[in-house]
């Protein structure tokens, strides 16, 4: 039988010049420098001889914390190359959130910054992990050092469509994270499946700038280049006027909704700087319609916008060929092909178009289930097979999907997710604190902007300034409160649950 290996389905897509440059950095140390195909081929064959010299049992998780690199996404394919369970973990994740992701995954390896290795490797071997290694984003650090010495050839592990290939841990409605499990199919087929979607070619050139320890920049926009042997120039960190100076060059960017916002403050957006370009795609939070607009307006282009999970990779799309329809502001598209899209209201029957209920999607690109959680794998799918989003929606006569709103209590700030329960969790635990609210209110730049509001035990005084800090040091920065407020009493209904709605109501132009 083929080997289903994702990596070997990306390698195939390496066009036949392996010398021909595949990325090109565009910051960080030494910038510009220049990686062939050959370089990615040779270099993910060494650190997967590196893996496999480490004799890891079947499956085995490599959690990785590290900032972005190329290295860093050679990890990654070395990991597929090799057959073990790639564990991605974002940079801002303090010591208390890294040691339950470790502590739940139980990887066999961790990969993490040469700065954090202290830190990081304590809560490594005290959870049981056996290998250690540190990767820098200067090429320096063990990971590197160790692979070295191991052969550049590699036969990438036989692995079938159902495998596990990735865990990404996403959503805590109850506070916690589950570790979405998904395999080398549910990737690949997603990965060609945009291929074809979006008109992916050879000789289109990727601008990318999101981070790779999430779907959109790892999975979403890699995939995509590697798949069609497309270069990519890299940014290891966003800036809004570099990206639009590399426009003349390129033909496809992905961002979050806030990548654009920042790039319409540029004076430098105009249609010439963007005339050599020949796709905007958006996802990850909800594309404001004046953005859709004004980047319309600026650049001459219309964004593709698109939906998508972690569990299930990409689901929806505007369209990319004219002939299929028109791009819509405001919508996510259609569904892609062979991805089943419904609308159910709460009784589980099928809305009408036009009718608002809950989305449920089924197709190869969803997820198998939570790592190790089988009971809320089970509530988060129908009895027919399909799972639930979470996301509210509804489907117009001419078949496009609008999300409206989210039956999870969820915060999407700058493209990342902040579970509010998380943040409540870790609030409520601080001295003096009774209870707390944790709310998302329009924010001009993150598109939602994190607030709590905190109520202290009887005779106990708070200070909104102190807890923000404390909560610095708690919780990666992107779910800190931007605002905190302390009050008597939090709005109740008469069921005794807080009302959300009207703390947003009250704090909906905080940002303004
Ligand atoms: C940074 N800060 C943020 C955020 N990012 N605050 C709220 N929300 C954020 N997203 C704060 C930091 O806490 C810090 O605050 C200050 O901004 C500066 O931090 P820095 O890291 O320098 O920020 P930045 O470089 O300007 O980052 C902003 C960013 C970044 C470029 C928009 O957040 C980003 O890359 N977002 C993309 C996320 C993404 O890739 N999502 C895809 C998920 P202080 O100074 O107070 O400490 S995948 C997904 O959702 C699915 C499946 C899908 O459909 O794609
Ligand atoms: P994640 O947990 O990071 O996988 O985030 C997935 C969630 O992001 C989805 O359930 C949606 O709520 C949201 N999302 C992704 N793309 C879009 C989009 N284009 N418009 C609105 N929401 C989106």
């Amino acid at each position: 039988m083929d080997n289903q290996n994702l990596f070997a389905t990306l390698r195939a897509g390496f066009p036949t010049d392996l010398d021909a440059v595949a990325i090109e950095t565009a910051d960080g140390p030494g910038a510009p420098l220049h990686y062939t195909w050959r370089d990615l081929d040779r270099a993910t064959a060494m650190i997967a001889n590196l893996l496999e010299g480490l004799a890891l049992p079947a499956g085995s998780r490599v959690a990785v914390q590290t900032e972005k690199s190329v290295e860093a996404l050679m990890l990654y394919l070395a990991v597929l190359r090799a057959g073990h369970v790639f564990l991605p973990l974002n940079t801002a994740y303090q010591s208390a959130e890294i040691e339950y992701f470790i502590g739940n995954a139980e990887p066999a390896v961790v990969v993490c910054s040469p700065k954090n290795f202290a830190w990081v490797s304590r809560i490594a071997f005290s959870a049981g992990t056996d290998h250690v290694f540190t990767l820098g984003d200067d090429r320096s650090g063990s990971l590197l050092e160790r692979a070295a010495h191991c052969s550049d050839r590699h036969t990438p592990a036989v692995r079938q469509a159902g495998d596990l290939a990735a865990i990404l841990y996403t959503s805590g409605t109850t506070g916690r994270s589950k570790g979405a499990m998904l395999s080398h199919g549910n990737l690949a087929s997603n990965a060609q499946v945009l291929q074809r979607y979006w008109g992916w070619r050879p000789d289109d050139v990727l601008v990318h700038a999101l981070p790779i320890f999430h779907v959109h920049g790892l999975f979403v926009a890699s995939h995509g280049a590697l798949l069609n042997g497309s270069r990519m120039i890299w940014f290891s960190k966003f800036d809004p006027k570099a990206a639009i100076g590399r426009f003349a060059e390129a033909t496809v960017f992905m961002g979050v909704p806030t990548l654009y916002v920042r790039m319409l403050a540029e004076a430098a957006l105009t249609p010439a700087a963007c005339a050599h370009m020949r796709l905007f795609i958006s996802g990850s939070a909800p594309l404001l319609t004046e953005t859709f607009n004004d980047w319309r307006a600026r650049t001459g282009h219309t964004i593709l916008e698109r939906y998508g999970m972690s569990e299930t990779v990409m689901l929806t799309s505007n369209p990319c060929d004219a002939a299929q329809g028109e791009r819509r502001g405001g919508t996510v598209g259609f569904p892609l092909p062979g991805v089943g899209v419904r609308v159910r209201d709460d009784q589980g029957r099928d809305c009408a178009t036009g009718e608002i209920g809950g989305i449920e999607v089924t197709g190869p690109n969803v997820f198998s289930g939570y790592w190790r959680m089988p009971e809320k794998t089970k509530e988060e799918f129908t009895a027919d097979g399909w799972f639930k989003t979470g996301d509210v929606g509804r489907f117009d006569a001419g078949g496009y999907v609008t999300i409206v709103g989210r039956s999870k209590d969820l915060i999407i700030s700058g493209g990342y997710n902040v579970y509010p329960a998380e943040i409540e969790g870790v609030i409520n635990d601080l001295p003096g604190v009774a209870e707390s609210a944790v709310i998302g209110v329009p924010h001009p730049d993150f598109g939602e902007g994190v607030v709590a509001v905190v109520v202290p035990k009887p005779g106990a005084s708070l200070d909104g300034a102190a807890i923000v800090a404390d909560l610095k040091s708690r919780i990666a920065n992107f779910k800190v409160p931007k605002h905190l407020f302390v009050v008597p009493d939090l709005p109740r209904n008469a069921m005794g649950k807080v009302q959300k709605n009207l703390l947003r109501d009250q704090h909906k132009g905080l940002f303004a």
